[in-house]
């Protein structure tokens, strides 16, 4: 294969200003924030989050869009994406940034930290019992590059880990079950439910009062827990709420919702049994991926494979 020339990067972001990423991608690219035109034949590459729709659809000279995050559902929101290769987000920075946050909320869940707050604003003085790790199942739903390290984390930690994945996947030392059939066994046998998953046709709205329900309860905890770092759109807000009001779920925390920012008038804001934070489990650092943006191009202009694709059927 001949080898290709220097291409020109478009960088494509709402909700940001991406001054950085552009400094970045300028130390070794000719970057532009605007395609000249809806057929610029001059970008090569576009490094997007949520990008505006249909900004890349004609543009004829397009070799490879990259994400900016590890989820492309920010993407594939367009139909009108051209059938380029996408490549996701798979970095060391990230995934600790995920593996440091799943570990956070699993263990303020597991010793109690909302029970201790409680009891420190009303001056009360009372250990309840207490239970290891090992006493406690956390399920992972997704196994991808952020479940695995997730999980990996935890047993090392001393939890029960459980996975779940739609193809089949063999992790050590976590029980692991997927697709369809394996959904409600997985939900069986978890206290602690770590949502990591892609939002895709097949996973949104998964996380909904049914799929709740279906958790188990006999454990230390008092009650089962959710914690959602995939996405807002994989869960039913309202059927958290109902679910953590009636006792089906004791606790959870939450980084993403269905709609975000969450609006002020969310009764999620206030609920004592929810901790939020504004969906920022694992933020996108541009020091640590621009880099690796830039050794994939110049890899692919050599004509190396890129890495980390999105398969397009599957969504994610
Ligand atoms: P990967 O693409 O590496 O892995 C996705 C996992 O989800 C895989 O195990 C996959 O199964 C599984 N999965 C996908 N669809 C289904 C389905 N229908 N049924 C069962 N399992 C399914 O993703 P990452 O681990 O890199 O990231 C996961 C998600 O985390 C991202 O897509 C993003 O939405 C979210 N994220 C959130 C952040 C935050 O700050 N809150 C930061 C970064 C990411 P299989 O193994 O069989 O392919
Ligand atoms: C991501 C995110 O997908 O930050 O990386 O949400």
């Amino acid at each position: 294969m001949p080898k290709l020339d220097k291409g020109r990067v478009l960088l494509a972001v709402t909700g940001f200003h991406p001054q950085r990423w552009h400094e970045l991608l300028s130390t070794e690219r000719e970057v532009v924030l605007e395609p000249n035109g809806p057929s610029d034949p001059s970008i090569a590459y576009a490094v997007v989050w949520k990008q505006k729709p249909n900004l890349l659809t004609n543009l004829p000279n397009l070799r490879a869009i990259f994400s900016i995050g590890a989820g492309v559902d920010h993407i594939m929101a367009d139909p009108t994406v051209p059938d380029v290769p996408i490549v996701k987000v798979v970095a060391d920075n990230l995934t600790q940034h995920m593996v440091e946050f799943v570990v956070w909320r699993v263990l303020e869940h597991h010793r109690q930290a909302m029970l201790y707050q409680g009891q420190q604003k009303k001056k009360i003085w009372h250990e309840p019992p207490q239970r290891t790790a090992n006493d406690i199942s956390v399920g992972i739903m997704g196994l991808g590059s952020l479940g695995r390290a997730a999980a990996s984390a935890l047993l090392s930690l001393g939890f029960r880990v459980n996975g779940w994945s739609r193809k089949e996947q063999q992790v050590a030392d976590v029980s692991t079950f997927n697709g369809d059939s394996g959904l409600v066994p997985f939900l069986n046998a978890t206290d602690i439910l770590v949502v990591l998953l892609p939002l895709t046709p097949a996973t949104k709205g998964i996380v909904n009062y049914g799929l709740l329900k279906e958790l188990r309860k006999r454990n230390g905890l008092g009650g089962a827990v959710l914690i959602n770092a995939g996405r807002g759109r994989l869960q039913k807000d309202a059927d958290i709420l109902r679910a953590l009001d009636d006792g089906t779920l004791k606790e959870a925390s939450l980084d993403v919702f269905e709609v975000e920012p969450l609006p002020r008038t969310s009764p999620i804001w206030s609920h004592p049994k929810i901790f939020v934070t504004p969906h920022a489990a694992a933020t996108s650092d541009p020091n640590h991926l621009v880099p690796i943006m830039l050794r994939q191009m110049s890899a692919f202009e050599r004509g190396e494979p890129l890495q980390n694709l999105v398969d397009r059927t599957a969504g994610y």
